[in-house]
């Protein structure tokens, strides 16, 4: 197949000269799993900022990630970390280590100038365009879109074309979501990469366990409520099947983008385009334009996957 080959200066991210870094996580496995990946790699030396959000206490995930900065990368504990949008969920992450610090809300820290890694779903990239339109001017924007985009979209208080607008007022993006990136390849249970994880980072395991312990609970709960033939059903009882199959296996989501990011050569498994979104499903729909504004990782064989899960291995 042909790979539109992209020149480094129309649309390359590059982290080793990003001064400064925003990363916007809702710290789920692969939220861990890509920031570890990040930090090895060595290529951040700008200064650092993490926004943490989404699903569970948003307090108690702060706490539990500076003490795994302090604990396990010392080097990167100098950054700032800010609570996100509080949410109605009350969760606690399966962690017993934490901190005692305070955290202040995103709403005070300002992201202008900046790259922004967005692993989470996108309310607080709303919430700063909204408040200043122009306050993405110089940024970039890496973002795991997907389930990022479509669960602010699916509560309906964002419009697709505000969505697009905050895209678009970004100077660059660039855009994985996995259904484009490698289809339905979206989960990895690579023995290798486990047992590092298993020596290195024993309590990543533990969050893979009880992640995946906690959608195959919500996966039963729904399929009892759903049609069998429904499409609802259907992705419910996939990642039922995944999750049986591989108790362990993790969903090669954000470190993906990861992947994209500490290998800048896989950005060559990208086309330029615009987005917008199915107005049923939510589901990204991708225009592809010579002249368009975005850098959407795309591939339509398993060669994408097969260089990622090569990248993990060697920074692992
Ligand atoms: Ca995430």
């Amino acid at each position: 197949m042909v790979h539109t080959i992209i020149s480094q200066k129309q649309a390359m991210i590059d982290i080793q000269n990003s001064k400064k870094i925003v990363i916007i996580t809702d710290l789920e496995p692969d939220d861990f799993l890509a920031i570890v990946l990040l930090f090895l790699s060595g290529m951040i030396t700008g200064e650092m900022h993490f926004v943490v959000s989404a699903w569970q206490n948003v307090e108690h995930k702060c706490r539990c990630f500076r003490k795994f900065l302090q604990d396990s990368f010392p080097k990167y504990n100098n950054c700032s970390i800010y609570s996100g949008e509080p949410n109605k969920h009350n969760y606690i992450l399966p962690l017993d280590f934490h901190s005692q610090e305070e955290f202040s809300s995103y709403r005070e820290f300002d992201p202008s100038d900046s790259l922004i890694i967005n692993l989470a779903p996108i309310r607080e990239l709303m919430f700063y365009h909204k408040h200043d339109p122009n306050i993405f001017k110089n940024c970039e924007l890496a973002i795991y879109g997907s389930f990022n985009i479509r669960s602010v979209l699916s509560e309906k208080k964002e419009s697709p074309e505000s969505v697009v607008s905050m895209f678009t007022s970004f100077s660059r993006v660039l855009l994985y979501e996995s259904y484009w990136a490698t289809g339905t390849n979206s989960s990895l249970a690579d023995a290798n990469i486990l047992n590092i994880i298993r020596t290195k980072y024993p309590y990543l395991l533990d969050i893979i366990i009880w992640w995946n312990d906690s959608m195959k609970d919500e996966c039963l709960q729904n399929c009892q409520n759903l049609s069998p033939d429904s499409a609802s059903y259907q992705r419910n009882k996939m990642i039922l099947d995944k999750i049986e199959a591989e108790p362990l296996q993790f969903v090669n989501a954000d470190t993906g983008l990861a992947a994209i990011l500490i290998n800048p050569e896989l950005q060559k498994y990208s086309v330029q385009g615009s987005i917008t979104f199915d107005p049923t499903t939510f589901y990204t729909l991708v225009n592809e334009d010579i002249i368009g504004k975005i850098t959407i990782i795309k591939c339509s064989d398993d060669s994408l996957l097969l260089e990622e899960i090569e990248t993990f291995k060697n920074t692992f």
